[in-house]
């Protein structure tokens, strides 16, 4: 059997399609009320480090959990994210830069997020934005994994 020509370009760039799927990660992160370890109401993990074309999971593992983007900590452009209460929702890594992500309820407590993809481009936003509550403690924490 002889392929036509352009048959064997389309498996070409089939194949280079596919081979960029499968290098695109897609990160679980989980909805809790404790891990555990004395810490509460929390994402699980709270900071990771992404690929342009990645995908971040936020699960419902305890009820009263949402996921949904800090807008003071966001990359230019990226889309925006806010998911519903109890909900799985997936955030897809399209811009690079530091996305911030806080549950509604407990972002007082605490309970916020950041994913890391490629060049921090808004890094200034970091310094300028200040967390509401005991908020601040964590962040801070976090702050310090971007700088690495
Ligand atoms: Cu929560």
């Amino acid at each position: 059997m002889k392929l036509h020509p352009g048959s064997a370009v389309a498996a070409l760039l089939l194949a280079v399609s596919l081979g960029g799927t499968a290098s695109a990660e897609e990160h679980v992160v989980k909805m809790m009320n404790a891990n555990g370890k004395g810490k509460f109401m929390l994402f699980e993990p709270e900071f990771i480090k992404a690929n342009i074309g990645d995908t971040v999971k936020f699960v419902p593992t305890n009820k009263g959990h949402n996921a949904e983007m800090i807008p003071d900590l966001w990359p230019e452009g990226a889309a925006e994210f806010k998911g519903d209460l109890n909900q799985e929702v997936v955030l897809t890594i399209d811009k690079p830069g530091i996305y911030g992500i806080k549950c509604h309820p407990h972002y007082p407590m605490g309970m916020l997020a950041m994913v890391v993809a490629g060049d921090p481009t808004n890094k200034a936003q970091l310094d300028t934005y200040t967390p509401p509550g005991t908020a601040e403690k964590r962040y801070t924490a976090l702050k310090e994994q971007v700088g690495q």
